[in-house]
C-alpha cells in the first residue's frame, strides 16, 4: 500500500500489555474509528515470534482502514510483517542504516532527546521526528530531556520536519502543544488504557484540530 506523507494527526503507540481493558486489536480500531489515522506497534518484552504474530493482526486491522502500520525499534518485524515504517531511538538503528537496509520504508520516524541531534544526518534522513518526551510518562522512564512547550516551540523554530509530540500527552495539553508547533500528537495511555478508546480518541482529534486552526 502507498501511504500519504505527513501530516499525520493522531498517532496511536499501542502495544498489548498497555491496553489493560479491553483487547489490543479492538482498541486499534475503535482509535481508528474515533479519529487515529498513524499505528505504532511497540513491544518492548516479545520474542520475534510474538512480535511478529502481533504485527500481522495488527496489520490486517489497519489495512481495513488504510492506516499505516509503524514498527518500534525491529527492522526485521518491520519488513516481514509489511508495515510501512519503522520508528527509532537515539540508541537504535541509525536512520541512515534503515534505508540502506530498507530503501522501501515509506515512514521512517526518529526520536529526538538532544537538540544536537537536530543537526545531524540521521534527522536529515528521517520523514518525521519524535519529540520524546513532552511530559514526564510512567509509560517510559528511561528518558533524556523533558521538552515541555518550550522545547516543542524551540525545535518548531530550528526544523520544518514534521513533529510528533510524545509523553503524557491527552485531550487536556494537545491543544495548546500543537499551537506550540507540534504537527502530531502520539499516546499509548490516554487511549490504550481508556474505558472507551473511540472516545478517547475523538475527544484528543478535537483538540488537535482545535489547535492547527489557532496557530
Ligand atoms: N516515547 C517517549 S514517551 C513514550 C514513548 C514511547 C511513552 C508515551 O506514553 P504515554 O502513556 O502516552 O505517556
Ligand atoms: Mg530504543
Amino acid at each position: 500500500m502507498k501511504v500519504k506523507s505527513f501530516p499525520y494527526r493522531l498517532y496511536l503507540v499501542i502495544s498489548e500489555e498497555a491496553c489493560t481493558k479491553h483487547n489490543f486489536l479492538k482498541v486499534a480500531e475503535e482509535a481508528i474509528k474515533g479519529g487515529v489515522d498513524l499505528i505504532q506497534l511497540r513491544e518492548k518484552k516479545d520474542s520475534t515470534s510474538q512480535f511478529l504474530n502481533k504485527a500481522v493482526e495488527l496489520k490486517k486491522v489497519l489495512d481495513r482502514y488504510r492506516v499505516p502500520l509503524i514498527i518500534n525499534d525491529n527492522l526485521e518485524i518491520a519488513i516481514k510483517s509489511g508495515a510501512a515504517g519503522i520508528h527509532v531511538g537515539n540508541t537504535d538503528l541509525p536512520p541512515t542504516e534503515i534505508k540502506k537496509q530498507w530503501p522501501q520504508c515509506e515512514i521512517l520516524g526518529y526520536s529526538v532527546e538532544y537538540l544536537e541531534q537536530l543537526y545531524n544526518e540521521q534527522t536529515y534522513t528521517s520523514d518525521y521526528l519524535g519529540i520524546s518526551p513532552v511530559y514526564n510518562t510512567d509509560t517510559k522512564t528511561d528518558t533524556i530531556t523533558t521538552w515541555g512547550i518550550n522545547g516543542v516551540q524551540e525545535i518548531r523554530s530550528k526544523t520544518k520536519k514534521p513533529l510528533v509530540a510524545i509523553g503524557n500527552m491527552k485531550a487536556s495539553n494537545a491543544q495548546k502543544i500543537v499551537e506550540a508547533g507540534a504537527d502530531c500528537i502520539a499516546v499509548v495511555s490516554a487511549i490504550c488504557s481508556a474505558s472507551n478508546p473511540f472516545k478517547a480518541a475523538q475527544l484528543l482529534k478535537q483538540e488537535i484540530d482545535q489547535g492547527i486552526k489557532n496557530r
